[in-house]
């Protein structure tokens, strides 16, 4: 990655003990796919143009659209899926220049209140937003009322949206009615936030397995090892392979459900604390969870395409 992409140090101060994204990323091992999505991502400000929200719950370092371009070409990403992050609050207007500034590349999945008007939704949309993204994690969120979520999510199907939800996976059992009444595709963020400690095929994980095998509009990205493992990167625990508690859980999500599941590096990796992630061995990850050609090619390039751009041809 070019050296001009450097982290800057924004007029906030950002939150002690959150890491700076790894700036010097390897090469990835793995070839991937042509067309492949990193269907998970963020942009933070910078926040000198596109401040930080009031409510926010941790002050990021800058992660701009051209340090994200940057590393998508880097690793050999054709496509990003730029998701709000809840820094930024319901203010979607990093992510919407992110979008803008991509040529076509990027999509992206928004906050919005019941206040939006049907013109900003109409706005979203021609700046490529293709879904709106409900955060149940209590130390990133305040609670939103439930019939706000359901509200939002009946205006969003005239434009062919999908919900992204992220929630613990404790929380589960009191949000599957909720997410079952969702009218449209519903995307999982990290598996649902499995306890790899866990054995894959405990009672835990598998409640969030027959939530997906149960309902067929359920989606799950494959998403944050770094984020979910405890065994951690090689450097650390000197395995061969990095994140080598989470290979089960996400191995079993893609061989179960082939064309609903999606990836992403998650940069800049908000909120880590004990060590920050190489990108380039988070895409080695991959061939780990997706061991065949075919299951790599849904993963990373049909099912993002079928779902954000799906009136286009791949590459
Ligand atoms: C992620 C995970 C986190 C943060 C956010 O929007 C966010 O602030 O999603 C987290 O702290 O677990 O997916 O980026």
């Amino acid at each position: 990655m070019n050296a001009a992409v450097k982290p800057v140090t924004g007029p906030f101060e950002k939150t002690k003990g959150w890491l700076d994204w790894f700036d010097q990323p390897s090469k990835p091992r793995f070839s991937l796919p042509p067309g492949s999505v990193d269907a998970h991502c963020h942009v933070f400000g910078p926040g000198a143009e596109f401040p930080f929200a009031p409510e926010r719950k941790y002050t990021p370092c800058d992660a701009s659209k051209a340090q994200l371009f940057g590393l998508r070409d880097h690793l050999g990403f054709a496509r990003n899926v730029v998701v709000q992050a809840t820094c930024h609050g319901a203010d979607n207007s990093a992510m919407v220049d992110a979008l803008r500034g991509s040529g076509g590349k990027a999509r992206g999945v928004a906050t919005v209140r019941r206040e939006v008007s049907d013109a900003e939704l109409k706005r979203l949309h021609q700046a490529g937003v293709r879904g709106v993204r409900f955060n149940f994690v209590k130390r990133l969120v305040d609670f939103t009322p439930k019939d706000e979520l359901i509200e939002i999510a009946g205006r969003i199907v005239e434009h062919d949206w999908h919900v992204v939800v992220y929630f613990e996976a404790a929380d589960l059992p009191e949000l599957i009615d909720f997410f079952t009444a969702l009218p449209t595709t519903v995307v999982v963020d990290h598996m649902g936030r499995p306890d790899v400690t866990k054995p894959v095929d405990g009672p835990e994980f598998a409640r969030f397995l027959k939530f997906m095998d149960d309902y067929e509009n359920v989606w799950c990205k494959a998403t944050c090892p770094e984020r979910l493992s405890v065994s951690g990167p090689p450097a650390l625990n000197g395995e061969q392979h990095a994140y080598r508690d989470v290979v089960p859980f996400a191995r079993k999500v893609v061989e179960e459900f082939p064309d609903r599941v999606l990836w992403g590096t998650d940069w800049p990796h908000p909120n880590l604390k004990g060590h920050m992630p190489d990108d380039g061995l988070l895409v080695d990850f991959i061939p780990e969870i997706a061991t065949a050609p075919d299951l790599q090619e849904q993963l990373l390039v049909d099912n993002p395409m079928r779902l954000y751009w799906p009136d286009e041809k791949r590459g």
